[in-house]
This record gives C-alpha cells, structure tokens and sequence, in this order.
C-alpha cells in the first residue's frame, strides 16, 4: 500500500533511535497485533523500542512473540519519535498521552473513520480493513521482512477486524492480505481457533448472563446488558464480552445491537452494531466514536435510565434515516 504518509514514516524511523510505541486502550487483536509486530520491525532496525498501551493486553493473546514485552507504562527514556497505532483519538491513549505527546516527533497510523487526527504525521486510511494492513505497508516502505511471527501478529488483527472475513470491510485487497500473511507464515485455522473461539469457562457463562439479558425494547433495537454483579459472579474479565454483541446483531429483526456493560458503579460501556444503519452519529453524540456499523461509546447513569437514553436516541436516528 504506497502512500506518502508511510513515506514520511519510514523517514521518521531512519532518523530516530529510542522509539515510543503505543496502542489504544483495552486493547484488542489489532492495536496488539500491529503493536508488536511494528516493535519487532523496528528492533530488526537496531532500534530501541518501547511498546505500551494504558491497559495491559488480553491474555488471550499471550501467544503472539513479544507479548510480555508490552507494559502499560511510558518509557523511563526521552523518545526520538513516538508512534500510535490504531487509536482513534488521543484520548484513547489514556494516561500515555501525555507522555505520548511529549515526544519530539509524533505519528499516528489507524484506519478509524471521521477520527480526530493528532500526530505530526498522521497516514489515516479508513479504506484499509485493519491497522495491521498499513503495518505491511510500513514493512514495505522500510524494506523489512514480514516474519512468520510478524505475520502471525498482523493476521490476528487482520480477521480480528473483518470478523474473520465476514465483516463489510472484507475487500479484495483485505483478502489479498491475508493470502500474503500466510505466505510469510501466518497458520491460519491456529489463529482464527485463537482469536475467535477458545476462551475460558467464566466467558461462557457470562455470555449465559447476556444471553438471558436480551430485550428487543423497540423495532429493531436489541438490547444486552452486563452489571458489575455479572462479572463478578460468573469470575468473567471486561473481555469475555468480545464478539459477543457481534452475534445479537445477527438476530433475526434486529436492525440495531446494543451491548451495556457496567465497567464502574454507574458508568457504562456502551457498544452499538447496525446492521447497514449508522451507529457512529449516536455514539459521537455521547462522546464516543467509532466505526459506520460498529460503534461505542460511554455513559452514566442506572441501567434502566442509561437504556432508555439510548435507545431514545437510536430510535431518533433510525426515524430520520429512514426518512433520508
Ligand atoms: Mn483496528
């Protein structure tokens, strides 16, 4: 994937040393995917790396090679250059922004939509399925190797992103992608049985909890919702909920999935899913963001009262895009 922005990146990473990683908050396959797979194209470099994101990566992903070398910490040295990856807004960097900023030269590489650009480089590139695709461009521009467990990193943010190819991102250069990352090494049935299916048994029998939630409280809109108490009980992690609201919009007669989850007494992750109808206008209208189709945001409040102020406001913006 040319592009000038990827040009004036590898620029900025032949002139610098001690290079800042950084990926989003509650980070999933992508941003660690991406994450790692950069820091170890730029240790091949010589480079000094340090990787972090605000919250430490899912377990799940332990597998991938230089999983434990991310830290939620900033580096306890002065960076050259410091690079974001994934992150649709500075403010998804959490407690690492600050530090993030800090540093001489600053770079953001995502692939989120109507984001608010941040960085002195920014390559935003909403057409690409993952951030992981513009990782491959980076390669490419630096001339480094994409190495089985390179591949294997950027894979897993690649189906992560498109759902396994499922998604309505999956393009024929998506596709392309993943053919040329299992080239290079990528096992394919490994990392979809590791991103997608195994998880533990407190998972499942939170998803139990959600499953017993669902209520189609208006035309089309479902709604799940997870409490403090939920997880507490069933021992599930924040993210047992992965995947899950993916599956409540595949219910037959939802046009809008909603997932609420209580991260602290009273405040609630709010994760919208439309089904060709656009949840990023409501979820920004509460101070959230995200993708066309697959957007969040959060709110606070008692469930019930969260459930109705959004339901109210997606019922509103399905009214009018009817009518559009
Ligand atoms: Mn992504």
């Amino acid at each position: 994937m040319p592009s000038s922005e990827a040009a004036r990146i590898a620029r900025a990473i032949g002139g610098a040393d001690r290079i800042f990683l950084a990926a989003h908050e509650d980070p999933d396959a992508d941003a660690v995917g991406s994450l790692l797979a950069l820091r170890s194209m730029l240790l091949s470099l010589g480079k000094r790396v340090h990787a972090a994101t605000p919250d430490p990566p899912p377990g799940r992903f332990a597998f991938l090679e230089g999983h434990a070398a991310i830290v939620t910490t900033p580096p306890a040295w002065e960076a050259d250059l410091a690079i974001a990856l994934d992150c649709d807004g500075i403010q998804r960097l959490a407690g690492l922004a600050e530090p993030f900023l800090a540093a001489p030269i600053t770079v953001n590489i995502d692939h989120h939509r109507g984001i608010e650009p941040f960085g002195d480089i920014h390559w935003i590139a909403p057409g690409a399925a993952a951030t992981a695709s513009l990782v491959v461009g980076l390669a490419d521009e630096l001339g480094v190797r994409i190495t089985p467990s390179r591949a294997s990193a950027l894979y897993a943010g690649l189906i992560a992103d498109t759902g396994g190819f499922r998604f309505t991102n999956t393009s024929p250069a998506a596709l392309r992608l993943g053919a040329r990352l299992i080239e290079a090494g990528a096992d394919p049935a490994e990392l979809a049985r590791r991103v997608f299916t195994i998880r533990p048994l407190p998972a499942a029998l939170l998803e139990g909890r959600a499953l017993s939630s669902l209520d189609m409280v208006a035309d089309g809109v479902l709604v799940a919702s997870l409490s403090r108490n939920d997880f507490a009980q069933t021992g599930a992690l924040p993210e047992a909920t992965d995947g899950l609201i993916d599956r409540f919009r595949d219910v037959l007669g939802v046009r809008v999935a909603v997932l609420l989850k209580e991260a602290e007494a009273g405040v609630w992750e709010v994760s919208l899913r439309g089904n060709g109808l656009d949840v990023a206008t409501v979820a920004t209208d509460f101070g959230g963001g995200g993708h066309t189709f697959a957007a969040g945001c959060t709110i606070e409040g008692d469930l019930d009262g969260v459930k109705q102020r959004v339901v109210r406001a997606l019922t509103d913006s399905l009214e009018d895009e009817t009518r559009a």
